[in-house]
């Protein structure tokens, strides 16, 4: 462990990334002191995005999520700082785009996100999601081992 940094599942959704925002918002992660880990750039398929969100499986906006999630490429990347997940949560701001926009206006999602649905990008909600979702994503990278194999990733 090296000065308790922790890791988070940072993730640009589809339209950040078809509106050109990834740029910006990794140099706004950067500026915030997180290290960008490692990042992938995949396109989710309906299985892929309806597990990633299995716990939102009986809402009545899955089908539409998972019609969002799945419209075009997704940037996942690793986020490393002192707490990471907090830190993150409160950079991206609330859920709904169009209340961050007053409450948050200085949050990631304020700046490129739309409404509840189209909100820009994603950040795990708690220390056992951070982990859940940087297995989902990079299988080879585990949360909790952080900077012990800094060097391998
Ligand atoms: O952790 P968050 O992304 O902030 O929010 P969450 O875990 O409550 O919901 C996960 C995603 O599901 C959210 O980013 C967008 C979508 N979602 C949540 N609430 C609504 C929603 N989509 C629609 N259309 N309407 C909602 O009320």
């Amino acid at each position: 462990r090296c000065l308790g940094k922790e890791r988070t599942l940072g993730m640009i959704k589809p339209d950040g990334v078809s509106g050109n925002y990834a740029e910006e918002i990794k140099r706004i992660i950067v500026e915030a002191g997180f290290s960008i880990v490692k990042e992938r750039l995949t396109q989710l398929d309906k299985e892929t995005a309806s597990e990633f969100y299995e716990e939102h499986s009986l809402r009545s906006f899955f089908p539409d999520l998972v019609s969002y999630m799945t419209s075009g490429p997704v940037l996942v990347m690793v986020l490393e700082k002192r707490d990471a997940v907090t830190d993150w949560r409160g950079l991206i701001g609330p859920t709904d785009a169009q209340k961050a926009k007053i409450s948050h206006p200085h949050s990631i999602r304020a700046f490129c996100g739309k409404d509840s649905q189209r909100n820009c990008v994603h950040g795990s909600d708690s220390r056992s999601s951070a982990e859940r979702e940087i297995k989902f994503f990079f299988k080879d990278v585990v949360s909790d081992d952080i900077a012990s194999q800094h060097d391998e990733l």
